[in-house]
């Protein structure tokens, strides 16, 4: 198999997994936080700074780089990893949760997703065994079924098609896939927030066999307690043995919270995306540099971290780059924000491995509060 997962122990305080998962481009430590680079590129950062942060893996996306430049390009310059100039692990995603959003732009058919690009207005198609073409050109570890991503509030009734649909992809995606020895094809399971049709999707893409799967439909607007509840009843119904993903979960709690549950893998544009509005994740909570009251702070963004950006430079001095709009801003707070996840991940694994992790989740929280 391209991609396994290997357990290592079971928080016994909490249920919570500690683990690997093996790739071609090298291990990833598990539970992980996965940064973002949707168009091959984490924004702001170059591949050696991610490698300083200790970044594993990183997540990008099919239907940005099918418009812009486009796989076939990628694909003459020696795929992704070389494109890009990085040798760890890439997840890639389908495309369907970015087609989705569209909005008025796009259109659903049995067949595929008709829609306009973001781009210049162009037309077109993308159809589970598309997606999964310009994923064998773009040459990801890990590549991702196109699926459907029912929006919240949905009835049941239309969920119930639309992950019926999604199932009907999956099976598509898995028969289209040309190169399941490089890459690993993983399934995602939906249902939206109904708990019979949970369990009707994690049967049906379970049964289908895949070397690992990811809960998708979730944090799409619906109140923090039922994207626990449906964590809660579907984690159990996934194999012990394949690694599970939470697609587009990135807060601090969000991610204690889904490890908890039994989650391994998490991604998120947040904290990229914060960072460039001059947002700061940080062991005492969130730190928004632009505020008044840091105008002659001359402490570190985190007093606690370790970071280069924390090492280095104060509040103050953040704040006089985020003020003057320079692009220095965006590059600092963005390598405090990936680190400050990254090294959360690396507390959540210690804290597995001497079964405490309930205690940690006490600790974080007393100190970083609630909010994002
Ligand atoms: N499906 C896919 N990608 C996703 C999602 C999904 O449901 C989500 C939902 N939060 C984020 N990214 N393919
Ligand atoms: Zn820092």
């Amino acid at each position: 198999m391209t991609v396994t997962y290997e357990n290592i122990k079971v928080c016994k305080q909490s249920g919570a997994r500690l683990g690997r998962v093996h790739t071609p481009h090298g291990t990833i430590d598990t539970p992980v936080f996965m940064p973002v680079g949707t168009q091959a590129t984490v924004k702001a950062m170059t591949t050696e700074e991610l490698k300083e942060i200790e970044a594993q893996i990183i997540l990008s996306n099919t239907y940005h780089l099918y418009l812009r430049p486009g796989h076939k390009l990628i694909e003459k310059a020696g795929g992704l990893h070389k494109f890009m100039n990085w040798d760890r692990a890439i997840l890639t995603d389908s495309g369907g949760f970015q087609v989705f959003s569209l909005g008025d732009l796009r259109k659903i058919t049995e067949e595929g997703v008709e829609f306009r690009s973001h781009l210049d207005g162009s037309k077109h198609f993308i159809s589970p065994e598309k997606a999964i073409e310009i994923q064998n050109a773009l040459g990801s570890d890990i590549i991702m079924a196109f699926d459907e991503c029912a929006p919240y509030p949905a009835e049941h009734t239309y969920v119930k098609n639309s992950l019926e649909r999604t199932t009907r992809w999956a099976k598509r995606c898995k028969e289209a896939h040309q190169k399941p020895d490089q890459q690993a094809l993983f399934g995602i399971i939906q249902g939206g927030m109904y708990k019979d049709l949970r369990e009707q999707s994690a049967n049906e893409i379970i049964e289908l066999d895949f070397p690992g799967y990811a809960v998708g439909g979730l944090s799409v607007g619906e109140p923090k307690h039922l994207m626990y509840e449906v964590l809660e009843y579907t984690t159990p119904w996934m194999p012990a043995n394949k690694p599970r993903y939470l697609m587009g979960v990135g807060t601090p709690d969000c991610l204690i919270e889904g490890v908890i549950r039994g989650i391994d893998m998490f991604d998120c544009v947040l904290p990229t995306r914060i960072a460039r509005n001059g947002t700061a994740m940080t062991s005492v909570g969130k730190v928004v540099i632009k505020n008044a009251q840091y105008t002659e702070d001359f402490l570190p963004l985190d007093p606690n971290c370790e970071c280069y950006t924390c090492k280095n430079y104060s509040r103050a001095y953040l704040r006089h780059l985020y003020k003057a709009q320079e692009i220095l801003s965006a590059r600092l707070v963005t390598y405090h924000n990936l680190h400050f996840l990254i090294d959360l991940m690396k507390q959540i694994r210690k804290a597995i491995m001497e079964d405490r992790l309930l205690d940690f989740r006490k600790e974080f929280f007393q100190k970083y509060g609630y909010e994002v």
